[in-house]
């Protein structure tokens, strides 16, 4: 660190710690963190907000922390609620970046129910502040909302990392850089050798630091491996889940072609075209005109898949009781028969996926369970989504995965499946938000992408098709 500014985070930590922001306890008078967990060290920065001359200091140190390099920056900025608003909103005034507000909870009243609204460009990059990390999960939480806006976060910045396993968390997990003005250890050492604190203080606070590693301690770092989509496949038991794997695996695409077009002729005549291209392909059945139907198309369908080597996912979305839901698979347009698997919400409860295991007899099949919409104000909560989690656990022999925005489980078997994906990010129409295969793949680490209009209303659908194939295992194989 440049003398300048260390003589700068010098000043500012002595004025902390003088005001009783920053603050050590002697062994067996530990302080209560938010997060319920005892601890010697106490950094609290909110006293930099009756000081503005020291918090805009503060805020001009934490900006030159984060500096991308080639004069690239940022288009906007977030701070976490509450306590970091303050520092986004002075390097928003010093660096003319427009400043992005997240709430601490979603609004109660009026129809929207957005932790994040701005009329910022979806795909903005945008830089989350944030005063103090541990654990690293209020920049979780605010990076997840930005994300779910159609934000790109790749970078955070705080003033002080405490060393607990944030950084680490942040960056194998969301795909995040940390930058930090200091870390615990520093503090200490600068309070140390201010004569602020004695060696056995510093000795015993460190030795706290380093051994309460919240990530480390929780999840051993072998975890963090990824697993290539060949080596999951062995993890798998479901039939269906282990061929799409092993598909992938194969030939080398990660994609799903959703062929959302107006009759089964040209959805036949596109997936000829495709197929060597992509892992499977999504129908929608029942969007076909009704005295269009025919089953020899859909067998025909079949054939393709079967001679190009990718599955076909019916989009049903299944949503009643048992009974009905059995009815709508295994009558009407037959799909147990035809499709290797389809999707479901699971509001209904397990029943659905009861009534798809007896229809399917002993045929191999398994379902997506909807865990998470791509839809602009979709009523999915977290509570919801963890729900779906669980049934998903329960029936794990015949849920393949999830429809969902990024990765949910850390369970190999279950394949993370998202659609709303184009090459450029943003709004599209009737309220479809789309991310890019990079976003999904590498920041979001879900496994696979469905593209519908990018590909069918491309001038030239196979190339379309090549290009997204190829973005998406790009992704991939950068995570491995
Ligand atoms: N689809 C979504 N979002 C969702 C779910 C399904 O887009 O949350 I659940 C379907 C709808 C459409 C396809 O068939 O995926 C996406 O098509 P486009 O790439 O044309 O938006």
């Amino acid at each position: 660190m440049a003398a300048t500014l260390l003589s700068s985070l010098r000043s500012i930590l002595l004025q902390l710690f003088d005001s009783g922001a920053i603050k050590f306890a002697d062994p067996g008078q530990e302080f209560t963190l938010k997060s319920g967990a005892k601890s010697p060290a106490y950094f609290n920065l909110r006293t930099l907000n009756n000081n503005a001359k020291l918090r805009e200091e503060a805020s001009g140190l934490m900006w030159q922390a984060c500096q991308l390099g080639d004069n690239a920056t940022y288009d906007c900025i977030c701070g976490v609620p509450l306590g970091a608003i303050c520092y986004a909103d002075a390097i928003s005034l010093a660096h003319d970046l427009p400043l992005v507000l997240k709430r601490p909870f979603a609004k109660q009243h009026g129809v929207s129910k957005k932790l994040v609204d701005s009329d910022l460009p979806k795909g903005s990059n945008c830089l989350v502040v944030e005063d103090v990390v541990t654990s690293g999960t209020s920049v979780i939480e605010t990076v997840t909302a930005l994300r779910d806006a159609g934000f790109v976060v790749t970078h955070a910045v705080t003033f002080i990392d405490r060393e607990q396993g944030g950084k680490e968390r942040l960056g194998t997990e969301y795909n995040v850089h940390l930058s930090s003005v200091c870390t615990g250890s520093q503090v200490l050492d600068i309070l140390y050798q201010n004569n602020k604190i004695s060696t056995e203080l510093k000795d015993y606070v460190q030795q706290y630091l380093s051994a309460n590693n919240m990530i480390v301690a929780k999840e051993p770092p072998v975890q963090a491996k990824q697993l290539n989509f060949q080596e999951r496949a062995l993890l798998t038991a479901n039939p269906v889940a282990k061929k799409l794997l092993n598909i992938m695996t194969q030939k080398s695409t990660n994609l799903i072609f959703s062929a959302d077009v107006d009759s089964l002729d040209t959805l036949l005549d596109l997936a000829s075209i495709v197929g060597p291209h992509i892992c499977a392909i999504k129908t929608h059945i029942n969007t076909f005109a009704v005295e269009n139907f025919k089953l020899d198309l859909i067998y025909k369908l079949r054939n393709v898949a079967d001679e190009q080597n990718f599955l076909i996912l019916e989009d049903s979305k299944f949503a009643d009781i048992g009974n009905t839901v059995y009815k709508q698979y295994v009558d009407g347009y037959h799909i147990c028969e035809w499709a290797d698997f389809v999707t479901a919400h699971a509001v209904s409860g397990p029943g659905v996926i009861e009534a798809l295991v007896k229809g399917s007899g002993n045929r191999d099949r398994a379902c997506l369970l909807i865990a998470q919409m791509s839809s602009d104000g979709n009523l999915v909560s977290e509570a919801y989504t963890n729900g779906v989690l669980k049934i998903a656990e329960d029936h794990s022999g015949f849920v393949a995965g999830f429809i969902c925005r990024q990765k949910l489980s850390s369970k190999p078997n279950f394949i993370h499946i998202t659609p709303g994906v184009k090459l450029a990010a943003g709004m599209g129409t009737l309220g479809q938000q789309y991310l890019t295969p990079d976003e999904v793949i590498k920041n979001r680490q879900s496994d696979v992408v469905i593209v519908g209009s990018g590909i069918y209303q491309a001038e030239d659908p196979l190339a379309a098709t090549i290009a997204y194939k190829e973005a998406a295992f790009a992704a991939y194989n950068d995570l491995l």
